[in-house]
């Protein structure tokens, strides 16, 4: 029997044949060489009080059990699943979780619990030695829970906002390992509740008393280009409220600083391809102009982007560098085939800046993986990231 056959057997003998195509029409749940490796089972479950059995799907590694009402689970619940690598329970009615449950999870990776009722974490989950991302938002957790997850030493990213017992000053104290996200909640004088990284926050304060000069880079490209996907893999990003000074002002979707030099801050804004030919001026302010086009656009939509970088290229200011970004390019891409599109592109447009030897930069197609709650995010290839940052930086220096 294969793993679809094996899943349909479940799903009807729990009696509940009427979601299995909810489940496999889900961009979740996924098969390679007809064996299981994703399945989304997110507000599928609802009521379901029976015991699940999910141990021959051996080769599962992400598994979505959020949205389901669920109130406890059996502690073998993933009793077999070795592969597993994220594991998302968020929104359910968990008030505790049995101390084994994730015995044995060597592989997992990203844990999402939010929006549960629980008020500490089993003895299992200190022992995920691999585990790089934890997300326990919206529960009644004490501080100890927390503190005892320094024990984590790959932990990347811990979100523990909206939990009444934890004060994010105590938690600033904490000394995690890797650490480079620490999500919590604080309230305004309006009584307004803002979620913030706590450790871009202190960065933020350090680097206002270190630096003085700002200047401006713009991220650009059609919609779907990889924009917010680039920006989240770029390191080190620094909240901020610095805007360019342009009247009325627009509401940026993505907006952050980095550090430029010791003395000169970078801010980092996003504008879609039909937004920037309304707001002209935000060409005009940037040093640096990021131009995103997908592999597909680049071959299919080749005019519409002639034009598209003309008008940056016609507002742009004298001093600025505009580097061009061809984002989810496929593993068999030559760049010589890359380089002759745009080239007959750049060829065409009037007095154009670009010099395709040291302003064109591939963004290879990352591996998308599941997120919170049956989303997808995507890993880049980080070192293109660097290389690309590096290559704007004065004195060459490592963007770190
Ligand atoms: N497989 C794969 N998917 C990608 C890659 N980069 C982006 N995506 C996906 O493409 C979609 C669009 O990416 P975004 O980063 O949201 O694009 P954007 O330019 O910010 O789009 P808008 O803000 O909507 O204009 C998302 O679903 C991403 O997960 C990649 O390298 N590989
Ligand atoms: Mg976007």
């Amino acid at each position: 029997m294969d793993d679809l056959e094996k899943l349909r057997k479940i799903f009807t003998e729990i009696d509940l044949s009427d979601s299995i195509d909810q489940i496999l029409n889900s961009k979740n749940t996924k098969f390679v060489n007809r064996k299981l490796i994703w399945l989304d089972l997110g507000c599928v479950l609802e009521d379901v009080q029976e015991e699940i059995r999910l141990g021959e799907f051996t080769e599962l590694t992400y598994l979505g059990l959020y949205a389901n009402n669920l109130k406890i689970l059996p502690v073998n619940m993933f009793q077999g699943l070795h592969r597993l690598q994220y594991i998302d329970l968020g929104e359910n009615n968990l008030d505790e979780l049995p101390e084994e449950i994730f015995r044995g999870l060597e592989k997992l990776d990203a844990l999402w619990l939010y929006s549960n009722n629980l008020r500490a974490l089993p003895v299992s989950l200190y022992n995920l030695h691999n585990l790089r991302e934890l997300n326990v938002n919206l529960n009644k957790l004490n501080f100890n829970s927390i503190r005892e997850l320094r024990t984590l030493k790959k932990l990347e990213r811990l979100e523990v906002a909206l939990n009444p017992e934890i004060s994010p000053i105590e938690l600033a104290k904490l000394k995690f390992g890797k650490l480079k996200y620490l999500i919590v909640d604080d309230t305004l004088p309006d009584g307004n509740i803002i979620i913030k990284n706590l450790y871009e926050i202190q960065e933020e304060e350090d680097s206002h008393t270190r630096s003085s000069k700002v200047i401006f880079g713009l991220i650009t490209g059609f919609m779907g280009s990889g924009k917010s996907t680039l920006i989240k893999h770029i390191p080190n990003k620094i909240q901020t409220d610095i805007t360019p000074d342009i009247q009325p002002r627009l509401f940026f979707d993505k907006h952050f600083m980095i550090k430029y030099s010791p003395d000169t801050n970078l801010v980092l804004f996003e504008l879609d391809a039909p937004t920037i030919s309304t707001w002209t001026q935000y060409i005009s302010v940037s040093e640096f102009v990021f131009v995103l086009i997908s592999e597909e656009d680049l071959s299919k939509r080749d005019d519409e982007f002639k034009e598209f970088l003309e008008h940056i290229i016609k507002n742009r200011s004298r001093e600025s560098r505009v580097l061009l970004l061809v984002t989810k390019v496929s593993k068999g891409t030559k760049k010589k085939t890359i380089n002759s599109n745009l080239s007959s592109i750049v060829e065409r447009i009037d007095d154009c800046p670009i010099d395709l030897s040291h302003d064109l930069f591939l963004v290879s197609m990352g591996n998308p993986f599941p997120d919170l709650g049956g989303q997808q995010k995507v890993n880049l290839n980080e070192k293109e990231i660097q290389l690309i940052f590096n290559s704007i930086k004065p004195l060459n220096k490592n963007l770190s």
